[in-house]
C-alpha cells in the first residue's frame, strides 16, 4: 500500500486569523502531498519497506539501504512531521490536564515554557521544527529543534507538540516575520491532543 496524504480533520480556514486559509491549502495539498509522493517514489523497487508504517521507517533509518536512506529521512520525515503537525492545531483550546501540570513542574511556569518554546522556534536556523517531546529516559519533558525534516522519533524521543518553522508555513501571511507567526501559533495549539500525546507517551 503506498503512503497516502491524510485529509485535514478541520476546515482550511478554521485557524483564521492566526494561520490563513491560503497557507493551509498550499501547505497541506501541495507541500505535504509532495513529501508523500516523493516517499512513495523513493520506496519503489524496495518491496520489503513498502508495507511498513512511516514511523517504523524513521525509527530504524540505519536499517534502510544507504541508496534511499536520505530520501526516506527527508520525505518520510516530511510526511510524518506534517501529519503530526496538523493534529496539534485547533482554535480556542486552552492549556489543560496532566500536560499542564508536567509543564509547570519542568519549566517552573506555563509562561516560562511559552518563552522557551517560542525561542526555540524563532532561533531554529533555516528550515526546521521546534518540538516539545518526552524523553523516555527519565520521562522528562524537553524542548528541541530539528533541522529540515528530521523527526524526533529518529532520535528516540516521543513528540508531544510541534511548530513548523519552514518559511512555507508562514511566508504568505507573515513574510519574514517568523516571531509574529510563532506568537500566532501559540493561539492555535490543540491542548487536548497534546495532553493525549503526553498520556500515551507516559505509558510507553
Ligand atoms: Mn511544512
Amino acid at each position: 500500500m503506498p503512503h497516502e496524504l491524510p485529509p485535514l480533520e478541520y476546515g482550511y480556514d478554521s485557524l483564521e486569523p492566526w494561520i490563513d486559509k491560503e497557507t493551509m491549502v498550499i501547505h497541506h495539498d501541495k507541500h505535504h502531498k509532495a513529501y508523500v509522493d516523493n516517499l512513495n517514489a523513493a520506496l519503489k523497487g524496495h518491496e520489503e519497506l513498502q508495507d511498513k508504517p512511516v514511523e517504523e521507517l524513521l525509527k530504524n533509518l540505519n536499517a534502510i539501504s544507504e541508496t534511499i536512506r536520505t530520501a526516506v529521512r527527508n520525505h518520510g520525515g516530511g510526511h510524518y512531521n506534517h501529519s503530526f503537525f496538523w493534529k496539534c492545531l485547533e482554535k480556542n483550546s486552552k492549556p489543560m490536564g496532566e500536560i499542564l501540570t508536567a509543564i509547570k513542574k519542568e519549566f517552573q511556569s506555563y509562561e516560562n515554557f511559552v518563552e522557551k518554546f517560542k525561542l526555540a522556534a524563532v532561533t531554529q536556523f533555516g528550515s526546521g521544527w521546534a518540538w516539545l517531546v518526552l524523553n523516555p529516559r527519565g520521562k522528562k519533558l524537553e524542548i528541541i529543534q530539528t533541522y529540515d525534516q528530521e523527526s524526533p522519533i529518529s532520535l528516540g524521543k516521543i513528540p508531544l507538540l510541534v511548530v513548523d518553522v519552514w518559511e512555507h508555513a508562514y511566508y504568505l501571511k507573515y513574510q519574514n516575520r517568523r516571531p509574529d507567526y510563532v506568537n500566532a501559533f501559540m493561539n492555535v495549539i490543540n491542548w487536548e491532543k497534546v495532553n493525549e500525546n503526553y498520556l500515551e507517551a507516559m505509558e510507553k
